[in-house]
């Protein structure tokens, strides 16, 4: 008799227009771990759908190990497919928590987003509020603002915070028709320069898979 191996593979519990999923893929793809993973999509509208997801705060991405443990969060996430493929220099020791701190302010854009498309999503139209949406999208021009300030350049591989910058572009390409490009042209030209060095950000465009 021959043991049958055990799965190697990881699951990643996500769907195609989730911009923290997209940052998962986006460094699955550059740390050479997507073929070692398998997605589930999931979709949170739908309940027999979400009933699927291992989160108990049914939010995706959320990542079961070959070994069964749960890790949520995409930050973590991310940092856990970094030290597992020994890509370090996309977190790199000595200047992690400034680029933690970075990557926080670039989901700080994502979430905000988020935040706007929930609000109208989820509430009736004579609900919605609009001070809720105006006090997100002054997070989203801040942290706009911000890296419009601070950018650093895309050395051979991004770093982490790279990766939730160009994520949150993304998101706010798709759901918000692109607007913030007339504004912040540095960081329209600063997204043309990492999709054409990450592959990966194309192959995770929400637009093409959605
Ligand atoms: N901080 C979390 C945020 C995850 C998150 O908000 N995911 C959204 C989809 S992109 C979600 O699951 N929303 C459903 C909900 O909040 O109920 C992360 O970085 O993974």
């Amino acid at each position: 008799m021959y043991d049958v191996p055990e799965t190697q593979f990881m699951k990643l519990y996500s769907s195609p227009p989730s911009p923290f999923g997209r940052k998962v893929k986006i460094t699955a793809h550059i740390t050479g771990l997507f073929d070692q993973i398998e997605v589930v999509n999931i979709d949170g509208n739908d309940p027999q759908s979400a009933a699927l997801n291992p989160n108990p705060l049914n939010k995706i991405p959320a990542l079961e190990l070959a070994s069964g443990e749960l890790i949520v969060d995409s930050k973590v996430i991310c940092e856990h497919l970094i030290q597992q493929s020994g890509r370090l220099e996309l977190l790199p020791e000595s200047n992690r928590v400034h680029l933690l701190s970075r990557a926080s302010l670039a989901d700080g854009i994502t979430e905000a987003a988020l935040l706007m498309v929930y609000e109208r999503r989820f509430r009736d139209e004579s609900q919605i509020n609009s001070d809720w949406l105006n006090r997100q999208n002054q997070k989203v021009l801040g942290g706009l603002g911000w890296f419009t300030e601070n950018l650093n350049d895309i050395a051979n591989t991004p770093t982490l915070d790279q990766i939730g910058l160009a994520v949150a572009l993304g998101y706010l390409d798709f759901r918000f028709s692109g607007e913030w490009r007339t504004r912040f042209t540095d960081l329209a030209l600063w997204l043309t320069q990492f999709q054409q060095m990450v592959p990966g950000y194309q192959l995770t465009d929400p637009q093409a898979h959605a």
